[in-house]
């Protein structure tokens, strides 16, 4: 909310005069923030029917106070706080992060040490020198530099990956609570972003206390930052934080709605109700006291005039007008994939451990694969190893990509022996060398089912290299696929510099199809160059690049990564069956 965002900033203006050892100022501005808090309605409302003079009727909100939120509302920003943070250059938003640290006690720490910012507060800890300031002692110096540590910890994101499976096992803990009406995840993993911040997690139900109590006593539950009568929040074994609202079903939906977010998104929907003389807030959608849709989303997004809005296009990128103009793409789903073709065998380490004919089998063998492809209810999966240059993957060359087709295709004449459909496809990651040239010959690429071609190497070019370095590979009559184009891994490594525009030009000439790889930590293609590449009319393909069986199941990150970038079916080349997939490659 707006009155959220000015009571926040009044809150770090009161917070910068008492730095300057300012009297009374500090105080209006905080009891200004705390009246804006808990006012019912929105300020950018009341300015716009009364002008000033309606302002200044808030209670603890003078002449001033309301200029200030006028500024607020015309500029997006309130000069005041800009100029104390320049007079008094201290983090204090960073600073009283850490548990036990006050504005009182930061200025001491500032007049006395000089300390601004974490930085600088964990150096002084660690060399005792706060220990010794009159009102802090050694107790309080030890107590800082845990705050400091817990604070570096949970500062970090985490991958979609790693938190999602652990979001499942909690709501289905959650389900089974009698109270509980309606459960669903929230927030950016609702959204299916690729990194999370925090799991918001929202129940409807009539007894809120007894729901907030199974939940802060939840197994893998370590700690309860907080409990009240709706909402809590907690930190997990895991080490990642979740909240909790409880609401009344009526308002399930707005409130699922409000904290799905993203926030900017929320913001375009909340002035689009304010021009139709609405207003919209987690409790509903409000014609003065009367509320005219809440239990849904879908009649939220009715009443407003647009299409239901899948979460993950929830970021403010123009799906907004294309929901006005009922528009908007008829998503991938999950269960439109029908096979995966990027997945590795330890087929090369096998035959170098001397298994021979035993090579498809083990853990990681065709054999499981294939097991897992069927469980998952795929109609074929492509067996893709790594190629020669990447010896430490044991990568293949001609003769043992010959040695693996035979395997394959008695594999093949197998199933259709029982009569079955399902098909595996061999094919090969190979490598596409620095200057673009492929590791294998192409007469032994020509003889695969299809390939996939990626950078495994000298990742760090310039744009103008990598691009031409993609092209060329792109251009090779054998070259079906290119896999995770950009390098990139979240959180470890930058994408490497090319200018995507052009290798879209390209493929869309060759008919290469680029890979959305489905790993959580690639996800690469992103979602912002899959919308790229769908208005280019560029074929695309989900594949995991799963190293073992399970990792087939990474196909969900790939498929939300999908959506987030707005593909459709008919964008994703295996979400078709086997003979037209074929007929796809080149
Ligand atoms: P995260 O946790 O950093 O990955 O990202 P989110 O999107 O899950 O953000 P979080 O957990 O802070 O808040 C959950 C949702 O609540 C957010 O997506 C939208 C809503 N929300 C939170 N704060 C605000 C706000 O100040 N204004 C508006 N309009 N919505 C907010
Ligand atoms: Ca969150
Ligand atoms: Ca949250």
């Amino acid at each position: 909310m707006i009155n959220q965002e000015i009571a926040k900033i009044f809150h770090e203006i009161a917070q910068y005069l008492e730095m300057e050892d300012v009297v009374f100022k500090p105080q209006a501005y905080e009891k200004a923030s705390l009246n804006l808090e808990i006012l019912p309605d929105d300020v950018e409302e009341i300015y716009k029917k009364g002008g000033i003079a309606a302002l200044e009727k808030i209670s603890g909100i003078g002449k001033a106070l309301a200029k200030k939120i006028e500024e607020y509302l015309k500029t997006g920003k309130i000069k005041t706080l800009k100029e104390l943070k320049k007079k008094t250059p201290v983090n204090i938003e960073e600073l009283t992060a850490v548990e036990g640290l006050g504005v009182k006690r930061i200025k001491i720490l500032y007049k006395k040490l000089g300390i601004k910012n974490l930085n600088g507060l964990e150096k002084a800890a660690k060399k005792h020198k706060i220990a010794s300031l009159s009102g802090f002692g050694e107790k309080t110096e030890n107590n800082i530099l845990d705050g400091i540590k817990f604070l570096k910890r949970s500062k970090g994101r985490f991958l979609l990956g790693e938190i999602l499976p652990n979001v499942y096992k909690i709501i289905n803990e959650l389900k089974k609570v009698k109270e509980v009406e309606k459960i669903s995840e929230a927030g950016s993993i609702r959204r299916r972003k690729e990194t999370i911040g925090d799991v918001d997690i929202l129940i409807a139900s009539p007894k809120p206390k007894k729901v907030i109590e199974h939940f802060v006593s939840m197994s893998g539950v370590v700690r309860i930052w907080g409990k009240g009568s709706t909402k809590a929040s907690v930190r997990f074994k895991k080490e990642f934080d979740a909240d909790l609202r409880v609401v009344p079903e009526k308002s399930f939906g707005s409130a699922l709605q409000y904290f799905t977010g993203s926030k900017e998104h929320n913001i375009v929907l909340r002035k689009i109700a304010i021009n139709k003389g609405l207003k919209l807030s987690e409790y509903g959608l409000f014609r003065g006291a009367k509320r005219i849709a809440g239990k849904t989303e879908e009649e939220i997004y009715k009443k407003l005039g647009l299409q239901w809005i899948p979460p993950e296009m929830r970021e403010n990128q123009s799906e907004i007008e294309t929901a006005k103009a009922h528009q908007l793409p008829k998503l991938i789903k999950l269960n439109n994939i029908k096979g995966d073709l990027h997945c590795h065998s330890h087929w090369g380490a096998r035959l170098r451990q001397g298994f021979g004919g035993q090579a498809g089998k083990g853990k990681q063998g065709i054999e499981n694969l294939i097991k897992t492809a069927l469980e998952m209810g795929y109609e074929y999966v492509g067996i893709s190893d790594h190629t020669k240059f990447l010896a430490i993957e044991h990568g293949l060359n001609e003769k043992q990509l010959t040695q693996q087709r035979k395997f394959i295709d008695k594999l093949n004449s197998r199933f259709m022996f029982h009569d079955s459909c399902f098909r595996i496809l061999q094919g090969c990651e190979a490598n596409i060398m620095a200057d673009g040239s492929i590791d294998i010959k192409d007469e032994a690429l020509a003889k695969l089912d299809f390939v996939i071609a990626g950078v495994h190497s000298q990742l760090k070019m310039s744009k103008e290299r990598m691009t031409e370095r993609i092209i060329k590979a792109m251009k090779n009559p054998n070259v079906d696929i290119i896999s995770h184009i950009t390098g990139r891994v979240i959180q470890q490594r930058d994408e490497s510099e090319m200018d995507f525009d052009k290798i879209l030009k390209v493929a869309k000439e060759t008919g290469t199809i680029l890979e959305i790889n489905a790993h959580p930590s690639r996800l690469d293609l992103k979602d912002i160059n899959i919308r790229k590449a769908k208005k280019m009319g560029v074929k695309m393909i989900i594949n995991t690049d799963a190293h073992q069986p399970e990792q087939m199941y990474f196909i969900e990150y790939g498929v939300s990564q999908a959506r987030r970038g707005w593909a459709e079916k008919k964008d994703i080349v295996n979400c078709l069956p086997v003979e037209k997939l074929l007929k796809m490659l080149k």
